[in-house]
């Protein structure tokens, strides 16, 4: 049963990803302690969930396990956001990497259900790595986000439940990605179909649209009681031509375009149960 309101609205930033330089964009966070102020300033905006990437000392996408651990730690102690960790990684990341990020005990760990293209790279998640994945964070009671950026990986939710049953926590909740070239489109279309798809175990969802459809994908979300991912990891603009200066921005856009749906950001600790922690 849910134990949140259908007012309220989980929002999840995403401030840095993996696919951006910092030579090409100096304001993504990519310092601890960029990362930290960053959180921060987003947990004030009304974000009450963090997905993670982190970089090395040059800037660039990193797994080292020392650092994941660090950063979960930092995030811990200095903001009450619930801390995911991406396994999704970079194009590049070797699975085997991607499983030991788990071994740095994040809140919560994103699970993309299927391989995509992704631009000219392939965001690879063969079946028997997804189920790994899935099975070691029901060991080591990470919460999954699971990640779908097509219908077939909505499909492939089903499948996963079916055999492996329930996520720690016991809830389910999952984050449509769109608009990636690749993936499905960023349109409330695809939006409904992929919502009409998902198994009756679905307890919460999430939306972002990448680049231009992270407008049409966030109105369509509030506008069906889906809750927003937000951040720099899938948009660097807020308008044509105007760059986004701090992710804070983004999430102070998500709460206004809440707001025209009357509905208010939840705070961290209702987060946390609405997806089982
Ligand atoms: N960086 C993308 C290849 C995730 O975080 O789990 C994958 C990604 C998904 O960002
Ligand atoms: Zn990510």
């Amino acid at each position: 049963m849910p134990t949140t309101s259908p007012s309220q609205v989980l929002i999840t930033v995403a401030p840095t990803g993996a696919e951006t330089a910092k030579a090409d964009c100096p304001q993504l966070p990519t310092t601890l302690e960029e990362l930290v102020r960053t959180a921060q300033e987003c947990e004030a905006a009304g974000a009450a969930m963090i997905h993670v990437h982190i970089r090395d000392d040059e800037h660039r996408p990193t797994l080292d396990r020392t650092r994941l651990r660090d950063t979960v730690q930092a995030l811990h102690e200095q903001t009450d956001l619930v801390v995911q960790l991406s396994t999704g990684g970079s194009v590049h990341d070797p699975l085997e990497e991607r499983l030991k990020v788990l071994d740095a005990q994040p809140d919560s760990c994103s699970l993309t259900m299927g391989t995509t293209n992704f631009g000219d790279d392939v965001f690879s998640n063969p079946w028997p790595f997804v189920c790994e994945l899935y099975q070691l964070s029901q060991e080591r009671e990470v919460v999954p986000e699971f990640e779908l950026f097509d219908l077939g990986q909505v499909h492939a939710v089903h499948r996963l439940l079916d055999t492996y049953g329930l996520p720690y926590g016991g809830r389910v909740h999952c984050d449509f990605v769109m608009g990636v070239p690749g993936g499905m489109p960023g349109t409330a279309p695809a939006l409904v179909a992929a919502v009409g798809m998902l198994p009756a175990e679905v307890t919460s969802w999430s939306a972002t649209g990448i680049g231009r459809s992270t407008l049409p994908v966030m109105l369509a979300a509030l506008s069906m009681g889906g809750h927003l991912r937000v951040g720099m990891e899938d948009v660097l603009t807020l308008a044509r031509g105007v760059p986004v200066e701090r992710n804070a921005q983004l999430v102070e856009r998500a709460v206004a375009a809440a707001a025209v749906a009357q509905r208010t950001p939840m705070p961290a600790s209702d987060a946390r149960a609405l997806l089982g922690l």
